[in-house]
């Protein structure tokens, strides 16, 4: 090997082994020593460097926590010892009888134990080989669970290599399984679930329903965004618990840098067991992730297998549950919210109760079947809980002598309740909707959707200004923003002459945008980004949208019944029609070539690497796709092109490699236009 190499390759494996470092510290210990900005120059460093020297590249450089193409399915994969789950115990009765039994069990009263949060996340094992991470599998049924590798790669507290001296230390050998649990923290659930409302798509009910959801994602980028968490609690090698004892096993794995749950204790009673669980049911809303109870584990290890499991729960570990956060009250009403996508949501409205700590003075209803489903007239005694779920429900009604019936049934409105449209409820469809683009109550999001990335791209129209925008009556649809004048941005709070120009600027920018970006920035219920292309592409112009029908719809690609009918619903309406009109005076492109899908590179494949000037990596899909040529993610003999721009790097040198030819975003505007 050259010098100059080597020098590059001990350069990268420094530079490495600093990231792991400070990812250990941020993500493992959340106690990190530089700051995020510091951070992302160390990781563009070596991305510089692996860019230029792709020979270099190994898979566990933390520059490869995402990569591949999405998978078509996962692969099963046998346990190399089943992964037990937990029996539950609700009462400290149950937890003494417990361990009455360990006693009778094992001749033995001297028993050590370990307490463990029961975090509400979901089961996984990692595989080490050779101290790098090889495998990740999802409990399955506890005998044959998921291959989810590609994904558990992008957790970031999961590390892709552990340096042998560091396993050593540690004393744990090089090939190793690790079990814990994936969870997503509470921040990260409520913030993506709220992306997913504005964006039309369904809700997760709790973290630990988006966390399976997010770890069975073919396509590892989406996993990456989700920032899952993973804490670990067991180690085995060849399917045998390692260590003699389980505190010893979760010192280890603390040392080896995965991460182990800081709040545990070995403990020598069952009445420090006792003071532990209700220690943690007081102290529960501080943690940043759900637990649902308290894992109680045998510390020694001859101990456990003494006692051996029944079923498929382990005889040596009990979790203690707390109870669902509960209380009774009285409903004193049922109102209506209508949400950001328009769905009518009914809402209890009960006399104010103290529940865990915190007063509630609503709950959910849900919908109006779950409102059948409890039987629930207004005035009745509730039970309502607050449960991993994030905003509290409506369990049951009480129904004894103590609390008398409520007499009032609940009726969905016939109207929005805040703008007085007609409500409609699609066959089949358990949710009611208000469809009137200019309805306040999804004002806000709308306007947030219309302005974003990748939408009408109008920069700096964040939160921070629509809420302002909406609340002081400036915007009152999506048209109003074409008629903002620096006079009215300027009366808003935190807002000079240069950032107002700037906005004016970029509002005037969007109008120049394609006639898809404007149907997709409708917010026309199940219209993505695809499904105005292909409209877009089909109709050529926002007037022969409007006029189509459900029949004729039914030829755009890829749209069915379900599209074709929200799309005639939402142009049936005179509000949005005159919207649309508003847009046109306004100088919006709402027309376009009338496009045939272009055949010119009918057959030809292209890969894009690097950074374009003009056009994000989207962008420049679309086009190359609209010419007919197909776009797929990784250089091979059957490429036709590889588009490069700035900063090129991997692809292009195996283009190159393979003698594939190589052109700029020019000759890619040429080719496709
Ligand atoms: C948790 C958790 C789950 C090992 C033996 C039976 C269950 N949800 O936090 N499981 C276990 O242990 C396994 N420990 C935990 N802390």
């Amino acid at each position: 090997m050259p010098a100059a190499t080597k020098d590059t390759e001990k350069k990268i494996e420094t530079l490495r082994e600093k990231i792991r470092h400070h990812e250990h510290l941020y993500y493992v210990l959340d106690n990190p020593e530089i700051s995020d900005l510091e951070f992302d120059k160390l990781m563009q460093e070596l991305q510089q460097l692996e860019a230029d020297n792709p020979k270099l590249i190994t898979p566990d450089s933390p520059t490869q926590r995402v990569g591949g193409k999405p998978r078509e399915g996962f692969i099963k994969v046998r346990h190399s010892s089943p992964m037990l789950s937990l029996d539950n115990t609700y009462s400290e009765e149950e937890l003494r009888a417990w361990e009455r039994r360990v006693h009778e069990l094992s001749g033995r009263k001297d028993v050590d134990y370990v307490c463990e949060l029961k975090l509400d996340g979901m089961s996984l094992s990692l595989g080490y080989d050779n101290g790098q991470l090889v495998r990740g599998i999802t409990r399955g049924d506890g005998t044959v669970g998921e291959d989810v590798t590609l994904n558990v790669r992008t957790v970031r507290s999961v590390p892709l290599s552990i340096p042998k001296e560091k396993l050593k230390k540690a004393g744990i050998p090089p090939d190793f399984e690790v079990r814990g649990e994936l969870l997503m923290p509470t921040a990260a659930f409520k913030k993506l679930n709220e992306e997913r409302e504005r964006a039309g798509l369904a809700t997760f009910a709790n973290p630990r329903n988006f966390t399976a959801g997010t770890v069975r994602q073919l396509d590892s980028s989406i996993t990456a965004q989700r920032r899952l968490d993973y804490f670990a609690y067991g180690l085995l090698q060849n399917g045998r618990t390692y260590f003699d004892r389980h505190s010893k096993t979760l010192d280890a794995l603390e040392a080896a840098g995965l991460k182990v749950n800081p709040h545990r204790k070995l403990v020598h009673s069952m009445d420090e067991v006792w003071d532990f669980i209700q220690q943690w049911e007081g102290k529960r809303d501080s943690l940043p992730y759900e637990i649902d109870g308290i894992v109680v584990k045998v510390d020694r290890v001859a101990l456990q297998d003494e006692l051996g499991f029944t079923g498929k729960a382990p005889r040596w570990a009990i979790a203690y549950k707390y109870a669902a956060r509960a209380g009774i009250t009285k409903l004193e009403d049922i109102r209506v919210q209508v949400g950001r996508t328009g769905k009518l949501t009914p809402v209890a409205m009960l006399a104010p109760v103290l529940i865990g700590g915190t007063t509630v003075r609503n709950a959910t209803l849900h919908n109006m079947d779950e409102i059948d489903r409890l039987g629930v007239k207004i005035g009745d005694w509730v039970q309502v809980e607050r449960g991993g779920d994030v905003i509290p429900k409506v369990a049951k009604v009480i129904d004894d002598k103590d609390h008398p019936r409520g007499t009032r049934a609940f009726e969905m409105p016939e109207k929005c309740p805040v703008c007085g449209t007609k409500v409609v409820r699609t066959e089949g469809e358990v949710d009611y909707r208000c469809v009137n683009a200019n309805c306040p109550a999804k004002l806000r999001e709308t306007i947030l959707h219309f302005a974003s990335r990748g939408v009408m791209n109008i920069d700096g129209m964040g939160d921070a200004l629509v809420n302002q925008l909406t609340e002081r009556g400036l915007v009152k649809n999506i048209a109003d923003i074409y008629k903002l004048t620096k006079d009215d941005l300027l009366s808003l709070e935190r807002m000079g002459d240069k950032s107002a120009q700037n906005i004016l600027d970029e509002i005037a920018g969007s109008k120049q945008l394609p006639l898809e970006r404007v149907i997709y920035g409708l917010g026309i219920r199940f219209v993505g980004e695809r499904t105005a292309q292909f409209l877009a592409e089909h109709y050529g112009s926002m007037a022969a949208l409007e006029k189509t029908g459900v029949e004729e719809l039914q030829n755009v690609n890829e749209v069915g019944p379900r599209i074709a009918e929200s799309i005639v619903e939402f142009f049936s309406i005179p509000a949005n029609r005159k919207l649309v009109e508003r847009l046109h005076e306004a100088g919006l492109t709402l027309s376009g070539q009338k496009k045939q899908r272009g055949t010119k590179l009918a057959g030809k494949t292209f890969v894009l690497t690097g950074t374009l000037a003009k056009y994000t990596r989207d962008e420049a899909k679309k086009m190359i796709e609209g010419a007919g040529g197909k776009v797929t993610g990784s250089v091979s003999k059957k490429t036709d092109y590889v588009v490069a721009g700035a900063d090129a790097g991997s692809k292009l040198e195996k283009a190159n490699q393979l003698g594939v030819s190589v052109i700029d975003e020019k000759e890619m505007e040429k080719l496709t236009g």
